[in-house]
C-alpha cells in the first residue's frame, strides 16, 4: 500500500500508465521516415519512447514490430535504400516506473523515391548500396588519401574504375591529416545531347563527421550549381565501410537536387565538389540521372 500512497502523493492515479503521445506525423525523405510526436516528458517521468511499425496496416504490437526506442520526441526510420517503402507506426511511452501507456494512433507513411530509382543513369561512380567498400582507400585508407590523391580524384566516366580512381573519403579543412586545407573531387561525364527531361545529381554519402559534416560547394562546368550543407553522421565511416550491418554506428544521407539545363552541354561535361568548411565525408555512391 506504500506504493499506493506514494502515488497518491504524486497526484497520480493508481494503474494509470502514462498517457500516449498526441500528434505522431511523419515526414517522406530519400532513404528514411522521419516520425515526430508531442508527449509529456515529466507526468509521470518518460523512461523511453517505444516505436512500432509494420510493412502492413493494422498490426500488433510485441517484439517482433519494435523498431527502436528513443529518450527524444522523434525517431528516424532509416536505411531503407533508394525504393520506396510504405509503413505503418504506433509509439508507446513507457514512464521511470515501467508502465506503459496505450499504444498512439496508427499513422501510415513512405519513404520518398530516389532519382536513382525512378531516373535513368547517365553516368556513375559507385553502387547505391550503403557501403564505400567498392570505392579507393575504402574503408579505411584515409591516410593514404593525401599521396594518392595530391589534388583530390579526378573521375573520367567510361574510363576511370571506383577501386582506383574515386577516394572513399573527401577531407575538408578540418581536417589536419589531410593538410587542413580544403579540397576538390571532380567527375567528368560525357553527353550525346543535354537531356529533354530533367537532369538530376545524386550524392549517396554513407556517413559524414558527427559535429563537423560542413558543407559542399557544387559547380557544373563552372557554373555554380548549389551549395549544400551535410549532416552531421557518426563519424565511424573514415574507418569503417558498410552501413547495413546490425547496429552500425554510421549514418548515411542523401543529397540529390536537379541540375540547371543551362549549365549542361554536348560532349563532355565537368562536376566538381568543393569542400572549404568542415570535416570529411565518406561516399556510398553519385551520378547523374535523367527523368
Ligand atoms: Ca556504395
Amino acid at each position: 500500500m506504500t506504493t499506493l500512497s506514494r502515488r497518491s502523493a504524486l497526484g497520480l492515479t493508481a494503474g494509470r500508465g502514462p498517457r500516449p503521445v498526441e500528434r505522431l506525423r511523419a515526414a517522406s525523405e530519400i532513404g528514411r521516415i522521419r516520425l515526430t510526436w508531442k508527449g509529456e516528458a515529466y507526468e509521470p517521468l518518460v523512461d523511453h519512447y517505444a516505436v512500432y511499425g509494420s510493412k502492413s496496416p493494422g498490426f500488433a504490437i510485441g517484439p517482433d514490430t519494435l523498431i527502436g526506442k528513443t529518450v527524444y520526441g522523434f525517431f528516424v526510420h532509416d536505411r531503407m535504400g533508394g525504393r520506396r517503402q510504405d509503413w505503418h507506426y504506433r509509439v508507446v511511452v513507457v514512464d521511470a516506473a515501467g508502465n506503459r501507456s496505450r499504444p498512439s494512433a496508427e499513422i501510415s507513411a513512405h519513404s520518398a523515391e530516389s532519382v536513382t530509382v525512378s531516373g535513368k543513369a547517365l553516368a556513375t561512380v559507385g553502387n547505391f548500396d550503403h557501403k564505400t567498400l567498392e570505392l579507393a582507400l575504402a574503408p579505411a585508407g584515409y591516410a593514404q588519401y593525401r599521396t594518392r590523391f595530391p589534388n583530390g580524384p579526378d573521375y573520367t566516366y567510361g574510363k576511370s574504375s571506383p577501386g582506383a580512381d574515386w577516394a572513399y573519403i573527401q577531407p575538408g579543412p578540418s581536417d589536419s591529416w589531410a593538410g587542413s586545407k580544403a579540397s576538390r573531387a571532380t567527375f567528368r561525364f560525357p553527353l550525346e545531347s543535354v537531356p529533354t527531361g530533367e537532369t538530376w545529381l545524386a550524392i549517396w554519402l554513407v556517413d559524414t563527421h558527427a559535429s563537423l559534416a560542413g558543407t559542399i560547394k557544387l559547380a557544373l562546368n563552372g557554373t555554380p550549381v548549389r551549395e549544400v550543407k551535410l549532416e552531421n553522421g557518426g563519424t565511424r565511416g573514415s574507418l569503417e565501410g558498410d552501413a547495413t550491418l546490425p547496429g552500425t554506428p554510421l549514418k548515411p544521407s542523401y543529397v540529390e537536387l536537379p541540375l540547371p539545363a543551362a549549365a549542361l552541354k554536348a560532349g563532355e561535361n565537368v562536376l566538381t565538389i568543393d569542400k572549404q568548411i568542415g570535416s570529411w565525408h565518406v561516399y556510398d555512391a553519385l551520378g547523374v540521372f535523367t527523368r
